[in-house]
């Protein structure tokens, strides 16, 4: 009797972990050749300057293995009929400033996250959001220290800029659920587990090769998601 208990538990906890663990992976890739990113010259600015030791290029395109492309983002469009389960509660999501650089250049949050604007950097950098459906910001960041964005309300994407460092560029996309990814430096991605089997569409973003859908079948807990992003 004690050993048809344990089995039993043992199969639920099976069955449970089976649906927690349903995760969508993939790589997106650039068909085409990535264009060359231009050159931020910094040597005007000998505090940004010092602080790279090599050349520092635009983060527009920036591709990897076997043409991986980064930084675009990967997320669960919400559709009728799909049930997305609530995510858990999100992390402070942190944009970073150093060496006159956003960091990460494209930051993924869901609505109503809280975003820390970080400057690691001991001088002014001025902090200007350029959203169209969220409240705008500029504010300045004298020194070291950590601010934070107004927070994101609405779904979009949208650019941040330095009124002081004209290179300075980043990208927030705020999105409507917890599914999503922001591709790494090869292309890869993995969107956070707890999908249920099912068909979902997979929203994809990149600043400069534009937006398009992608369908994926998550069957026995997973599903592996090849996008290809035209060089366009
Ligand atoms: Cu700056």
């Amino acid at each position: 009797m004690k050993s048809r208990v344990w089995l039993s538990a043992l199969a639920l906890s099976a069955g449970l972990s089976t649906a927690s663990m349903a995760q969508v992976t993939g790589t997106v890739k650039l068909d085409g050749k990535a264009p060359e990113m231009p050159k931020i010259d910094m040597s005007g600015v000998a505090q940004c300057a010092q602080q790279h030791t090599t050349p520092v290029t635009q983060e527009t395109v920036v591709t990897g293995a076997d043409n991986g492309l980064a930084n675009v983002v990967i997320s669960v469009k919400k559709e009728e009929g799909v049930d997305l389960p609530a995510g858990a509660a999100p992390a402070t999501a942190v944009l970073d400033q150093k060496g006159c650089q956003y960091s990460p250049h494209v930051l993924a949050v869901v609505q109503g996250q809280t975003v820390a604007i970080k400057n690691s950097d001991a001088f002014l950098h001025n902090v200007h959001t350029l959203p169209e459906k969220n409240e705008g910001q500029n504010m300045a960041q004298p020194t070291t220290g950590e601010g934070k964005l107004k927070t994101p309300k609405e779904a979009e994407y949208f650019r941040v800029k330095c009124d002081v460092h004209p290179w300075m560029g980043a990208w927030v996309a705020v999105l409507d659920n917890s599914f999503f990814a922001v591709s790494d430096k090869d292309g890869k991605f993995s969107l956070p587990k707890g999908l249920a089997d099912g068909d979902y569409t997979l929203h994809v973003w990149h600043e400069k090769f534009g937006e398009q859908d992608v369908k994926v079948s998550v069957k026995d807990g997973k599903a592996e998601a090849n996008v290809t992003v035209k060089a366009s």
